[in-house]
């Protein structure tokens, strides 16, 4: 096994078992020896991931499990971030996203992000748990192009007709385009809540995101184009 491969399976068991130190020193030691970041992230930190979700369905792992198991991951997320989204690409359109009100899930928002910022995009990042006041105080300072709702649990899907009739109320409901995702989010129920575009997973919402501005074939940096065609790999496979 070369020490690539040592090094996946290795970021793989750490994640999963929320080993912060040893998931930084690895993703560190793996870019020394010129692993490509998405690799890293989509043939090691990803899988441990879904490995976690499995297990917690299982009721092998528990809350406690699950959160170690994701900041392990995050460690790692904050190393290779600037590395996925430095293409040297000039703006090509703002976007405002934040994980809903009630919802501290931030992974998938976060990927959503660096892929974005791949693009070309200028994302302001709300963060977690975020009101729908929030999001309207977003719209009105930053005047986006787009704004992006996430939710995580099927819980907090209702949030998007919530943000997007708060919008209505504050009047910036035609100025913006609304795109709304997450792990159980369908199209049926984006159309249902109100939003304009549901994107199943990162490389999708990009390409939408482009599409809307009218952008769809402005250059993408290689390591763009690399992540896209992994993250569908990914998705297929799944
Ligand atoms: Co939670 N959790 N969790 N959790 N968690 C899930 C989501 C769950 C599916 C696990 C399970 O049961 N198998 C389940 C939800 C069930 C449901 O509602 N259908 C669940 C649950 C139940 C809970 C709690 C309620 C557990 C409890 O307390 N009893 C609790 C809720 C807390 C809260 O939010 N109020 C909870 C807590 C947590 C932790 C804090 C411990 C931790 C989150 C840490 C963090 O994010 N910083 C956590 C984790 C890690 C998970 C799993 C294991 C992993 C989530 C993840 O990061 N996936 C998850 C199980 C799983 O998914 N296998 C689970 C990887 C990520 C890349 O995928 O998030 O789908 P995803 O993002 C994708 C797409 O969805 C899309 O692009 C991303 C990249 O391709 N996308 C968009 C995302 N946002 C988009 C926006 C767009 C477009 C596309 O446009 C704007």
């Amino acid at each position: 096994m070369s020490r690539e491969e040592e090094i996946r399976q290795e970021l793989f068991d750490h994640t999963l078992n929320g080993h912060a130190p040893e998931v930084k020193a690895l993703t560190e030691e793996g870019l020394r020896l010129g692993m490509d970041p998405m690799d890293i992230l989509f043939k090691a930190l990803i899988p441990s991931l879904e490995e976690v979700g499995r297990r917690f369905e299982k009721g092998d792992f528990f809350v406690p499990e699950m959160l170690i198991a994701a900041r392990a991951m995050q460690g790692a997320l904050v190393i290779l971030r600037p590395l996925i989204a430095e293409t040297g690409a000039k703006p090509i359109g703002k976007y405002v996203i934040g994980t809903v009100k009630g919802d501290i899930h931030d992974i998938g928002k976060n990927l959503v992000i660096i892929m974005l910022e791949g693009a070309g995009f200028d994302v302001v990042d709300l963060g977690v748990n975020t009101p729908p006041e929030k999001f309207v105080d977003a719209v009105r300072q930053h005047e986006p192009h787009i704004v992006g709702f996430s939710a995580f649990l099927t819980t907090t899907m209702p949030m998007f007709k919530v943000n997007i009739e708060a919008l209505k109320k504050a009047g910036l409901r035609e100025k913006v385009v609304v795109m709304v995702g997450g792990a159980p989010v369908t199209e049926e129920y984006a159309k249902l809540a109100g939003a304009d575009w549901y994107a199943p997973d990162a490389s999708f919402a990009t390409r939408k995101a482009k599409e809307i501005l009218g952008a769809a074939d402005a250059p993408q940096s290689a390591a763009l184009e690399q992540a896209v065609k992994l993250i569908d790999e990914t998705l297929r496979k799944g």
